[in-house]
């Protein structure tokens, strides 16, 4: 192929893939799953990928590697379903980049440049996970993990620090950055709620006593803030607990912020265990009161979405990971999802579904015999009814 010819194909490819149209595949009448991811590596635009001057790349080779595009805030804005993606370059280096899509399922496209994130402190090694809420405050914000080198332990190249990086914006492409949240301990999970409570900024936390392991860290943490300029853990109280046995006996940590529905908050998490493959990362959802975000109402026993087929594989695998969702206004919802930390996907339902199987659907017994008494009440109830 000729360096004219192998752009011409180039080109013709990235279209082709980002014009894809998506399908539902899968009803298990809590949502549905859709044939394409909506975001990969590959829907990285060529002008990033790629010097496309002949006289300095003359074989067309790749000169700046993508490898993954995972873990995606989401926000619905000016009519546009945004992504806001954990680009992964070949680097291991993670930034920043909105994508947008006219509906939803498909046709996501990246904006021309990543988001250049003004740096707080110690620059970053690292930056990831972005979570996006439109305070009341007027302000859109974006809450996410900032990474850095742990100085404690200069001679192992895997300490690290993590903390809550928070940046506000109004375009998406001008981003104030604030400083980073002041906690006692690491912090890479945190969520702003979307409303004041008793006047301050609520938080959704995740302490952990390590850069991994959760240690200590009981859950999913609340604290409520007096500023997002200089925000402050003080009180942190957990309201969502890990458990022995269950889907979230590692970790746990808040997905995007929750939606308001008229029964109450509905939460979109992920559940972390272990096993001899490693760690499994599945979502879970829960439901908390209106007058009381911080207490839950509602959890159903187990998963909600657990990988399936190809989501098993990748860079990191057995995962599933959501910092995004969106909540049309005629109660549609579209659950974006990374799999395996390489590609994104989406899933929709409605809030009548996901508050259904929250409030119907059984909780955990923490015990075999409870699990098989749920169990036989379904199963007489359904012989009386067939
Ligand atoms: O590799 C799986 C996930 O691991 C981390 O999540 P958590 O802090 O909950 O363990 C993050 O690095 C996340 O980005 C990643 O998807």
């Amino acid at each position: 192929m000729t360096y004219e010819e192998r752009l011409a194909w180039l080109k013709k490819k990235h279209q082709e893939l980002i014009e894809k149209k998506n399908v539902p595949i899968e009803g298990n009448g809590l949502y549905e799953r859709y044939a394409n991811p909506v975001l990969t590596a590959l829907h990285a635009p060529l002008a990033w990928r790629y010097d496309l001057h002949k006289e300095t790349n003359p074989y067309l080779m790749e000169r700046f590697g993508i490898h993954a595009v995972m873990n995606s805030g989401a926000i619905k804005w000016q009519g546009k379903y945004l992504l806001v993606a954990r680009v992964e370059g070949a680097d291991r280096k993670s930034f920043f980049a909105v994508a947008e899509s006219p509906n939803g399922i498909d046709n996501f496209r990246f904006w021309p440049h990543p988001v250049s994130m003004p740096e707080y402190g110690e620059p970053a090694t690292n930056v990831y996970d972005m979570r996006i809420t439109a305070h009341e405050d007027g302000w859109i914000y974006g809450i996410f993990c900032v990474e850095r080198k742990d100085p404690a332990h200069p001679d192992d190249l895997s300490a690290a620090v993590a903390s809550a990086g928070v940046a506000r914006t109004r375009d998406f492409i001008n981003w104030e950055r604030l400083p980073d949240i002041v906690s006692s301990c690491q912090q890479r999970n945190v969520v702003l709620h979307p409303e004041f409570v008793d006047g301050k900024y609520a938080l959704y936390t995740r302490p952990q006593d390590g850069f991994i392991t959760a240690g200590s860290g009981a859950g999913i943490g609340w604290a409520l803030v007096d500023s997002m300029e200089h925000a402050v853990i003080k009180d942190e109280k957990i309201i969502n607990r890990r458990y022995y046995h269950t889907i979230k006996e590692s970790k746990n940590g808040e997905g995007p912020h929750p939606i308001k529905t008229s029964r109450g908050w509905l939460h979109l998490a992920h559940g972390v265990r272990g096993c001899a493959s490693g760690l499994r990362y599945v979502l879970y959802l829960y439901m908390t009161a209106l007058d009381d975000p911080s207490r839950v109402i509602a959890e159903p026993a187990g998963f909600f979405m657990a990988p399936q087929g190809e989501e098993y594989e990748g860079d990191v695998m057995n995962v599933l990971f959501s910092n995004g969702w969106i909540c049309d206004p005629d109660g549609k919802v579209f659950i974006y999802y990374a799999s395996s930390d390489t590609r994104m996907h989406v899933a929709t339902s409605t809030v009548d579904r996901l508050v259904d199987y929250c409030l119907n659907t059984a909780p955990d017994g923490y015990r075999t015999g409870l699990s098989v008494a749920t169990l036989n009440k379904l199963i007489e109830r359904n012989s009386v009814a067939i």
